[in-house]
């Protein structure tokens, strides 16, 4: 069953964020990105989450995307070696935020992989081969995931950053996909559905157990969800799209025992 997640890490951008990578060499207001990340706080611990504020890294423009340091499973943990070389002091941190919580593993070289390449479904993890997370990266993940009896299935990303620039589920059943970007045959055999997503910036929600948190970016997709009777949080994240991140990436979420969660 997917639950909410009982805890929550994060860390908000810093001063330095309006440096961080991007495709597109857009503008970025540091501050309003600051208050959009509390906005997005205060939605995870209306949702009753226990949200845990890590320091600003200072020279780590994109640490505020804690979601790729670490993939978070139900026993044990991944610190990742992010397929950006600039991001790899990030790591760090989140190893010590994780210890004593779960059995943390160390990536190495030569992984690389970004959490926001992996989707967790129920006993899948679904992972995609991009340009920051190669065939080494998912092996290693594999091996860690078969502790917990989980099974990981590969999906190559064609366009986008990450797998879940174009994927998320939106409920335990639904996922939201942009098929153009993925090379969807692997996803065949989990008993999903597919919707596909009416504009870029709804391909990336979290759902939890109660309600979805939507960009306001996304108003198509989030009519989509009402009429099918999901209850909606939408949040401003101008700034952080900006930065090429979305809702999953800005948070690690620890499942309570026993169950999971995105
Ligand atoms: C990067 O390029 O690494 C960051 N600017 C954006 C990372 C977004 N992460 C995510 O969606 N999981």
């Amino acid at each position: 069953m997917l639950v909410t997640p009982s805890h929550a890490i994060v860390r908000p951008p810093g001063s330095s964020y309006s440096s961080c990578l991007r495709e597109q060499p857009v503008a970025i207001d540091a501050e309003l990105a600051r208050s959009q990340h509390d906005g997005y706080v205060a939605a995870l611990r209306e949702a009753g989450i226990v949200v845990e504020v890590l320091p600003e890294l200072p020279n780590a423009p994109d640490g505020v995307f804690v979601e790729d340091t670490a993939v978070v499973l139900d026993s044990c943990a991944l610190v990742t070696r992010p397929g950006a070389p600039s991001r790899r002091g990030e790591v760090e941190t989140i190893a010590a935020a994780l210890e004593g919580r779960r059995e943390v593993t160390i990536m190495q070289a030569p992984a690389t992989l970004d959490g926001g390449d992996v989707l967790r479904f129920d006993r899948w993890l679904v992972v995609g081969l991009s340009r920051r997370t190669n065939r080494a990266g998912l092996e290693c993940l594999a091996r860690l995931a078969a502790i917990d009896g989980l099974e990981v299935v590969a999906v190559r990303v064609n366009d986008g950053l990450h797998l879940k620039s174009a994927c998320t589920l939106a409920g335990p059943e639904i996922m939201l996909v942009r098929e153009a970007d993925l090379e969807l045959g692997a996803l065949a055999r989990l008993p999903l559905e597919r919707v596909a997503v009416p504009e870029a910036a709804g391909a990336n929600v979290l759902a939890l157990a109660d309600r979805v948190i939507v960009s306001s970016a996304a108003p198509r997709t989030a009519e989509l969800l009402a009429r099918r009777g999901l209850s909606l949080r939408i949040v401003e994240l101008s700034q952080i799209h900006a930065g090429d991140g979305a809702l999953t990436c800005m948070s690690l979420r620890l499942a309570p025992a026993g169950a999971w969660t995105v």
